[in-house]
C-alpha cells in the first residue's frame, strides 16, 4: 500500500526548524506503527503547511487558520483515524487563533502541532503573535500559547519541544500521539522552530530554552502549578520545553457521536434507509 503515499523532497531552505518536526514525526507514525491508510494530516498555509506533502499520509491542505475546525470535522466523521493538524503561528494563533481556544475547550482527538518560529516565514518575514517585541518594528508583547492552553479547563495535554532537541521532540510527538489515541482529546504540541532566512532564532533558543521535563518536584498534573512556574519562567525571559501539563477528558467524538450509529464515514452506503438520502444529497450538487 505505501507506493499510493509517494512523498516529494521538503523544499525548505536549508537548516529550516521544520526538518527536525518531519523527522520526530516519520519517526514516531512508525515506532506507533499507525498504518499509512489510516493517517490523515491537515495542513495549516504557510511554508510548515508543506509537512504533509513530505511523509506517507493522507493530506489536505486546509483553508489559512482553519486546521483546527477541518481536522475535528475529519475525526468526528471518521474516528478510527489517527488525525494530525500542522501548520504555523501564523496560521495558528493569528488568522485562526479563535480556534485554538475552542478546540483547548472542545478537546476533539487531534494533535496538533504548531511550527512556531516567530514570524510569518512564506511570506517573507512579517511580525507574527509569537513575534517578540522589537521584531519588523513589532510593538506588541508576544503571546505564549501554552498559558492560553492553560488557562482553559478543557484543554488535556500541552507540551513545547524544540527542533534542536531532537531526542526530546521525539518524545514529545510520540507522548502527543498516545494521549489522542487514549481517547483523552486535544493533544498540543508547539515546537520552537526557527526560520533561518527570515528569523534565525537558534542562538537565543539554545540558550534561551529551559527543560522542564528534567526539574525536579514539576508535576504537570498540576494545573495551577503549571501555570505558576510558566509564568515564573516567563518573567525570566526562558521558554520552558517538555510535558507542560496533561490531564484526562473524554475527547469530544466520545461524548457527540451517538454509540449506536455508525460514524458519517462509516455508514453503510448500500443501506437501502441511506441510499435514497445519499441519492439526493448528490444530486443537490448538480445543476
Ligand atoms: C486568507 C489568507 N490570508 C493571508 C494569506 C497569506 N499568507 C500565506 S502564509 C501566511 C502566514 C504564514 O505564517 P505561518 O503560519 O507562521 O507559517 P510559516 O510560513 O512561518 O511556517 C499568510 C499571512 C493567505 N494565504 N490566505
Ligand atoms: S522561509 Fe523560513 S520557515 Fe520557510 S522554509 Fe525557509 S527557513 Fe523554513
Ligand atoms: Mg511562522
Amino acid at each position: 500500500m505505501t507506493e499510493t503515499f509517494t512523498p516529494t523532497r521538503p523544499i525548505w531552505c536549508a537548516g529550516c526548524g521544520d526538518f527536525g518536526v518531519l523527522e520526530a514525526l516519520i519517526t514516531a507514525l512508525d515506532e506507533l506503527q499507525i498504518p499509512v491508510h489510516d493517517r490523515m494530516f491537515i495542513a495549516g498555509i504557510g511554508c510548515s503547511g508543506s509537512l504533509q506533502n513530505y511523509l506517507s499520509c493522507y493530506g489536505y491542505h486546509a483553508l489559512h487558520g482553519r486546521v483546527l475546525p477541518t481536522a475535528t470535522g475529519v475525526k468526528l466523521a471518521n474516528p478510527q483515524l489517527t488525525v494530525v493538524g500542522v501548520g504555523g503561528d501564523g496560521d495558528g494563533y493569528a488568522i485562526g487563533g479563535g480556534h485554538l481556544m475552542h478546540s483547548f475547550k472542545r478537546n476533539p482527538g487531534v494533535t496538533y502541532i504548531v511550527m512556531n518560529n516567530g514570524t510569518y516565514g512564506l511570506t517573507k518575514g512579517q511580525a507574527s503573535p509569537t513575534s517578540v517585541t522589537g521584531f519588523q518594528g513589532n510593538t506588541e508583547e508576544d503571546l505564549d500559547p501554552i498559558m492560553l492552553g492553560l488557562s482553559i479547563p478543557g484543554s488535556t495535554f500541552l507540551a513545547r519541544g524544540y527542533s534542536g532537541h531532537p531526542a526530546q521532540l521525539l518524545q514529545l510527538t510520540l507522548a502527543a500521539l498516545r494521549h489522542t489515541a487514549a481517547g483523552q482529546g486535544l493533544s498540543y504540541l508547539e515546537v520552537l522552530s526557527p526560520c533561518v532566512t527570515y528569523n534565525d532564532t537558534y542562538r537565543e533558543w539554545r540558550t534561551g530554552v529551559f527543560n522542564i521535563d528534567s526539574e525536579d518536584g514539576y508535576d504537570p498534573g498540576n494545573r495551577a502549578g503549571a501555570f505558576e512556574r510558566m509564568s515564573e519562567l516567563r518573567e525570566q525571559g526562558r521558554l520552558p520545553l517538555g510535558l507542560i501539563y496533561q490531564g484526562e477528558r473524554p475527547a469530544l467524538e466520545s461524548l457527540a457521536l451517538n454509540p449506536e450509529f455508525a460514524a458519517p464515514a462509516r455508514q453503510d452506503l448500500n443501506d437501502p434507509g441511506l441510499a435514497a438520502g445519499y441519492r439526493e444529497a448528490m444530486q443537490s450538487f448538480i445543476r
